[in-house]
Parts: C-alpha cells; sequence; structure tokens
C-alpha cells in the first residue's frame, strides 16, 4: 500500500526547487518539470504545496499531469481532509455572473443558433467568452465567414413531391443524419464542467459525427468512452514538433476506432486574439502578464497561445508520406485556402480538405470558406475531372455557419458536410448537453422546412443549379452593419432585460 500523505506535509515543499502539487487528491512532484510546462512555471509556482486541481481542470485533461510525469514524481494520494481548501473569492463580478445563468430563458425560447450566443455571452464566466468569441486582429475575417453567406442566394425549383424530405448523407464513408459536423474547438471545460462530453452525448444522440480536438479539456478516451456504440467521431490534430508524441497519438486514435484524421494546417504560429490577451490569461497578478515571465513564457497573449507552443511549425507537404506510413485512417487537410492547396492534397493521396480560416481566429484577411469552396470546386474539375460531391475526395467547409441555409448553400457548391464550431460551445456552455441537443434539434427543423421549400427531396438534389453565386467574391470592404437585423428583426432580447 503507498503511503497516504497529508496536505501539511506537501505543503512544504512550495518553492521552486522543490514544488509539490496536489491534482484530484493526489501528489505530484513538479520541480523538473517547471521549465517544461507549456503554460510557463509561474502558474504552477502560484500552488506550489497547494491543491491546483481547480485551476488545473478547465484547461487539462484528467490523464496530462500522470502521462507527463515519469510514474516516479507520482507521490500518491493524499488525505482528503488535510488538504487546506484553496481559497477562491467569488467576486461580484462573479455572482453577478450566477445571477444571470438562473434567469436564462428557457430552452423553449431559443429559436435558432444566433440565441445562443446571445445568451453564452451574458452567462459564460468572462475569460470563456474571451477564449470562444475572439478572432484574428480586427476579427474582420470572423465577420466575413458568416456575411460571405449574405452573398449567396437561391434559386429554388418547384412542382416537386417534397412530402418525404430526407437530410441525411455520409461523410468519409459514415452515416451521419445531416451534411453537419461537429468541429473541433480546444478547452471545453472554460466554457460547462462536463466540456467536451457535451457535444459527445448530443452528437450520439443525433446521429451527429464529433471532431475531438488535440487541446480538448477532457481526456481522449474520457470522450470515446462516453459515445454510444457505433457512434462515429473524428480527430483534429495538431501536430506536435515531437514526432513520436504525434505518432503515439495518431496510432492511438486509430486503435479507438477514429474514423478521419483532420490535420491543422493553418496554425504554424496562433493568431493574435485579443479579446483573449486582454483578458490576460490568469490575470490576477497583472504585473506577471504584462510581459514575458522569467520563464520566458509570454501569456500576455491569451489562453491559447500559453498552450500552443508544442505545435511544429515545421510541418510540410513531405510529412504526408510519414502519416501515410502511421495510420490507415483517412487523412484530411484542416485549414486550406485555396484551390493550389487542394490540388496538391488531392495528388498527394488525401481523403479531402477543410477549407476553414480556423474561425477567423488566424490569418486576419483570409477569405471565408464558401468562397474558396466555389473556387476549389472549379479548378478541381477543370484540372482533374472530379465531380463533386465526391467519395474519394471530399471538400468540407467551416467558419460563420449559423443556419441550414447556410448549410444547403455550401453542398449546393459540392461540399460533402459543413463544420460547425462555436455556436455548440455556446449552447453547452449556456446550457450543458440539452442545449446542444436542442441546437440540433433546431439545425434538424431547419434542414426539413429548407429543404421542402428548395424543392430538394434529398440532398442529391441540392445542386449548385440552386445557387446564384455571381457576388461570391465582391467582398464588403467596410466593417458591415446590418441596419435591418440589428433594427428591424426580433432577437432574443428576453435574456438582455432579465439580466438587466
Ligand atoms: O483556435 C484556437 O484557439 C486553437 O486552435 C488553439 C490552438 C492551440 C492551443 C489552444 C487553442
Amino acid at each position: 500500500m503507498a503511503k497516504i500523505l497529508s496536505g501539511k506535509e506537501v505543503a512544504t515543499h512550495n518553492t521552486r526547487e522543490d514544488c509539490w502539487i496536489i491534482v484530484h487528491g493526489k501528489a505530484y512532484d513538479v520541480t523538473d518539470f517547471l521549465p517544461e510546462h507549456p503554460g510557463g512555471s509561474k502558474i504552477i509556482l502560484k500552488y506550489a504545496g497547494k491543491d491546483a486541481t481547480a485551476e488545473y481542470d478547465p484547461i487539462h485533461p484528467p490523464d496530462a499531469i500522470t502521462t507527463n510525469l515519469p510514474p516516479e514524481k507520482h507521490l500518491g494520494s493524499v488525505a482528503p481532509d488535510t488538504v487546506e481548501k484553496v481559497e477562491i473569492t467569488i467576486t461580484d463580478e462573479e455572482k453577478a455572473r450566477q445571477g444571470r445563468v438562473a434567469l436564462r430563458p428557457s430552452l423553449s425560447e431559443v429559436l435558432n443558433l444566433h440565441d445562443f450566443e446571445t445568451i453564452a455571452r451574458l452567462v459564460m464566466p468572462e475569460k470563456a467568452w474571451a477564449y470562444y468569441s475572439s478572432a484574428a486582429d480586427d476579427e474582420i475575417t470572423h465577420r466575413e465567414n458568416h456575411a460571405a453567406y449574405h452573398r449567396i442566394w437561391f434559386r429554388p425549383r418547384i412542382m416537386r413531391d417534397v412530402t418525404q424530405v430526407d437530410w441525411s448523407t455520409t461523410i468519409l464513408g459514415q452515416k451521419s443524419s445531416m451534411p453537419v459536423y461537429i468541429s473541433a474547438t480546444a478547452l471545453g471545460k472554460l466554457g460547462h464542467p462536463d466540456g467536451e462530453l457535451n457535444l459527445t452525448r448530443a452528437a450520439g444522440k443525433h446521429g451527429v459525427i464529433q471532431m475531438i480536438p488535440t487541446l480538448a479539456s477532457c481526456s481522449f478516451d474520457q470522450i470515446m468512452d462516453a459515445a454510444v456504440p457505433g457512434q462515429t467521431q473524428f480527430f483534429q490534430l495538431y501536430v506536435n514538433k515531437d514526432r513520436a508524441v504525434t505518432k503515439r497519438i495518431v496510432q492511438h486514435a486509430e486503435a479507438r476506432g477514429i474514423k478521419g484524421l483532420f490535420i491543422t494546417v493553418d496554425a504554424p504560429q496562433l493568431g493574435r486574439r485579443e479579446k483573449d490577451m486582454r483578458q490576460k490569461f490568469e490575470a490576477e497578478d497583472p504585473s506577471e502578464v504584462t510581459k514575458a515571465g522569467s520563464d520566458g513564457v509570454d501569456r500576455s497573449q491569451g489562453a491559447a497561445r500559453a498552450i500552443s507552443s508544442f505545435i511544429d511549425p515545421g510541418l510540410n507537404w513531405d510529412d504526408l508520406k510519414w502519416f501515410k506510413s502511421i495510420t490507415k485512417m483517412p487523412i484530411i487537410l484542416k485549414g486550406v485556402q485555396c484551390w493550389e492547396d487542394a490540388l496538391e492534397a488531392y495528388d498527394r493521396g488525401c481523403a479531402g480538405v477543410v477549407l476553414s480560416n480556423h474561425g477567423g481566429r488566424q490569418l486576419e484577411f483570409s477569405r471565408s470558406g464558401i468562397e474558396v469552396l466555389a473556387e476549389v470546386v472549379d479548378h478541381l474539375k477543370r484540372a482533374r475531372k472530379l465531380t463533386f460531391p465526391n467519395e474519394k475526395f471530399q471538400l468540407f467547409v467551416d467558419g460563420g455557419v449559423r443556419r441550414a441555409t447556410d448549410v444547403l448553400k455550401a453542398v449546393a457548391l459540392g461540399a460533402t458536410a459543413v463544420g460547425v464550431g462555436r455556436p455548440f460551445i455556446y449552447a453547452f456552455s449556456a446550457y450543458g448537453t440539452e442545449g446542444v441537443d436542442h441546437a440540433l434539434q433546431i439545425l434538424h427543423d431547419e434542414f426539413e422546412m429548407n429543404m421542402r421549400l428548395l424543392g430538394a427531396p434529398s440532398l442529391k438534389n441540392v445542386v449548385p443549379e440552386m445557387v446564384d453565386t455571381t457576388h461570391i467574391g465582391s467582398h464588403i470592404v467596410s466593417v458591415p452593419d446590418d441596419r435591418l437585423y440589428m433594427s428591424n428583426y426580433e432577437s432574443l432580447r428576453t435574456a438582455e432585460l432579465k439580466a438587466k
């Protein structure tokens, strides 16, 4: 039997030279790990000799500490009643937030995916809202992602029997109840204690595919274990500079039944997300975060940058051969932004590409995925005689999708499916799993109606002739201010009123 430590004993190891911390009731010697911690040593030192669980949980999967530290640094259990409670001061701001949570509108009042965002903004912890909602620089690309759909108009057909309409499909050969998948987004527990599991459960219920992020705050295995039998999941990969780590992650994902490997290719460095930066990750002591700490990690750059230093900026086309040698999963490049790279991905044997600018969080003035889709389809048809949607080389789009009509525009143009990220985070941050369930149900309802109104009994009938893309490339130059929506449209105001 391993010895049970006391909190008092752990508390004596509270210096940079001798640093123990407690996570989930177990003590760890992290002294040697301090310089290696991707988020810097200071944040660990703040909890030297103490229980760090509350700080640790939203950022790390539960197994991060056990897999990163060699077994001899696992010191064993700590008797719970001997551990000094870490004072969590509830600020006035937090009290006010909890008050707003209690006044959330009921889910039946939530009519569309925009409503979740309205509510999430009011009820999410500020740090979480800043992290999720932020985008690069002036957030022009972020807005453009949604605005681009405003430039595509329908050419519906009439007098077709639409008594039965079916919007189910297959994605990489896997069944999906709609041409939508839940895109990968990091740090789910910032928004809700169950984090990504909210997505897994709702996806399982609705027959929708979840793309599991490398930087989930639940462990990969927890997420896999939460799936119902037969539920399909994809995996989003950030390629680690240490390829042995990458190989282990990829092969474990395959062994656990992941059906598609989406390699992120648009983030050799993380974009500047100023909303997030202003929040000052672990901002209790502003003097500590205004500049790079003595540990060399610049935490003034927001939550994401603090934990992204492992991503390999050296990733290049030649690496694809290696990926193919270590896995049989279909490989899809996520973050392609022009036809030349889509063509290269096709020629090098990828199973598809995601036309994406990372939710506007990376290169500002990247074009929207939907605009790039039109270009890619056009060139691949001509250069390689492909037709779309195509079983062997599938095109995906993400960014700015809020309505089934947005999805149907992408499908008409040749996309197999569309990724939706933020709206589902907002849904679970405000309402947990039920929120995601409701969001998916809203999309189902929108699909049913819009398929009928388009005159499309199935997705096969959603063809390029059904959309007018004349102005797809006419970018709005000024910052868009949608008067009609802002002045006339009845948005869900009850949340704001109740909150005041
Ligand atoms: O968009 C992101 O925030 C993201 O992809 C990321 C990357 C590295 C660490 C955390 C999040």
